[in-house]
C-alpha cells in the first residue's frame, strides 16, 4: 500500500502554507529577522506541538508565523513546502494563506504575495508542480476586516484563484461572511470554505446557502443526511484532513475518520495535509494513515487520488489527463505526463485566473438558485 501511495500522482488541496513551516527553517528565519522566539531549540519547539482543539493550535501556528518578515521568508517557506511535495509526487497544489496573519503585524500584503508567488513560480520550474493560490479570511476577525484585505488584495486578483475563510470555526459561521463572498463571487472568484470541523452542521448548510465550490473539512455534514444529498447533488469536493483531525482532536481516533462514509456516500472526498509542519506528517503520511485505520482498499486509494483531481480547479481537460496518469501509475508504469519531454510541453497559464462562466460554474450557480 505504501509504494502504491508513493507512486501515485496526487493533488493538494487543502494546506495552509503557514502550516508548513517546519522549525528548523523558523529557527532559521527568527534568527536572521532577529524576532526573538520562546524556544531554545528545534526540540523544545516540536515538543509544544501538543493540542485538545482547534484553538490551541491556532495560538501557536500565528506565533510560529511571526517570524515571517522578508519576501525571502515567504520564498523559502513556500519552495520548502515544494520540495515536500515532489518527494510525495504531488504534482499539483492549491494552497491558501492568510493575509490578515502577516498584515496584521505590520507586513505589507505585497511582500507576502510577491514571496509566495515567487516560491510557487519556482516550483513549477524545478518540479513541474501547477499550482493555484487562494487567498483565506481570518473568520475571528470581522466581515469589515476581510473586506478591507480584499480592497488590498485588489492588484494581486489575478493572480488567486480564489478566497477561503479558515480560523477559529465556532460562533464565527459562514453567514458573518455571506456579503463578503458574495462579492468576492461577483468578481470573479472560487469560493471554498473551512466548515464542519468543530463546528455543527448548520455551518455546513450555510457554507452551501452561500454557494461556495468547495468544503474544507466537512466532517460534520455526515450527522445531516439532507447535508450529504445535497452535497452530492451538487458534486461538491470535501478537503478532508486526517493528521489534523487526530492532532486537533476532531477525531478520536483514525478509525473514526469520516473519509470511508464519504466514499460509501458517493461523495467526492479528497486527502489533504492541512498544516504538516504541526500534524506530523505530508501528503503521503496522511493517505498511509486513513488507508491503515480504515483499512482502505487499494481501489479506494486509487479513488482519493483521482478525487484530488477531479476536485481541484484545474481545467477539465487537465483533470482527464491526471486520472489516466493515476491509473497508469496505478499499474506500476511510470505517466506520460510525468515524462520529462512531455512535462516541458504542459504550458497551461497559472497566473491568470478570473474564472469567469465555464460549465462548471453555472452547474453550481443553477444548484444555488433552485
Ligand atoms: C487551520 Cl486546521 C485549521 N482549521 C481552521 N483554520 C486553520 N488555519 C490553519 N489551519
Ligand atoms: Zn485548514
Amino acid at each position: 500500500m505504501k509504494k502504491l501511495i508513493a507512486r501515485l500522482p496526487k493533488a493538494e488541496l487543502h494546506l495552509h502554507i503557514e502550516g508548513s513551516f517546519e522549525p528548523e527553517l523558523m529557527f532559521e528565519i527568527a534568527g536572521r529577522n532577529r524576532v526573538e522566539i520562546p524556544f531554545k531549540s528545534v526540540e523544545e519547539i516540536r515538543a509544544a506541538y501538543k493540542f485538545s482543539n482547534l484553538q490551541e493550535f491556532l495560538d501557536i501556528y500565528y506565533q510560529g508565523m511571526a517570524v515571517l518578515r522578508e519576501e525571502q521568508d515567504y520564498f523559502d517557506l513556500t519552495r520548502a513546502y515544494l520540495d515536500r511535495c515532489k518527494a510525495d509526487n504531488v504534482t499539483h497544489v492549491e494552497i491558501f494563506f492568510d493575509p490578515q496573519g502577516h498584515t496584521g503585524r505590520g507586513v505589507p500584503f505585497d511582500v507576502v504575495a510577491k514571496g509566495i508567488i515567487a516560491g510557487l513560480e519556482d516550483g513549477e520550474r524545478r518540479h513541474g508542480i501547477t499550482w493555484r493560490l487562494i487567498m483565506s479570511f481570518l473568520r475571528h476577525l470581522s466581515e469589515d476586516d476581510g473586506f478591507a484585505t480584499l480592497k488590498e488584495a485588489e492588484p494581486w486578483l489575478e493572480r488567486f484563484a480564489g478566497v477561503g475563510l479558515d480560523s477559529s470555526e465556532q460562533g464565527h459561521p459562514p453567514a458573518k461572511f455571506a456579503r463578503l463572498f458574495r462579492q468576492c463571487r461577483a468578481m470573479g472568484m472560487l469560493l471554498c470554505c473551512h466548515a464542519g470541523e468543530e463546528g455543527p452542521p448548520e455551518y455546513v448548510r450555510q457554507a452551501l446557502e452561500i454557494g461556495v465550490d468547495r468544503i474544507d473539512h466537512g466532517n460534520r455534514a455526515m450527522e445531516e443526511p439532507s447535508l450529504i444529498r445535497e452535497i452530492a447533488r451538487r458534486n461538491l469536493t470535501l478537503t478532508v484532513c486526517p493528521l489534523s483531525n487526530t492532532a486537533l482532536k476532531v477525531i478520536a481516533r483514525m478509525a473514526d475518520s469520516p473519509v470511508r462514509r464519504m466514499l460509501e456516500a458517493g461523495l467526492s472526498v479528497t486527502v489533504n495535509s492541512d498544516d504538516p509542519a504541526y500534524f506530523g506528517g505530508y501528503m503521503n503520511a496522511n493517505f498511509e494513515a486513513v488507508a491503515a485505520g480504515l483499512a482502505l482498499s487499494k481501489d479506494d486509494v486509487v479513488q482519493l487520488a483521482k478525487n484530488s483531481f477531479t476536485g481541484s480547479f484545474l481545467p477539465e481537460a487537465e483533470k482527464l489527463r491526471w486520472c489516466a496518469a493515476v491509473e497508469t501509475a496505478r499499474v506500476g508504469q511510470t505517466p506520460l505526463v510525468l515524462l520529462r519531454t512531455d512535462r516541458k510541453r504542459r504550458t497551461h497559464d497559472n497566473a491568470c485566473y478570473r474564472h469567469r462562466g465555464g460549465p462548471d460554474r453555472d452547474l453550481f450557480s443553477q444548484a444555488r438558485t433552485q
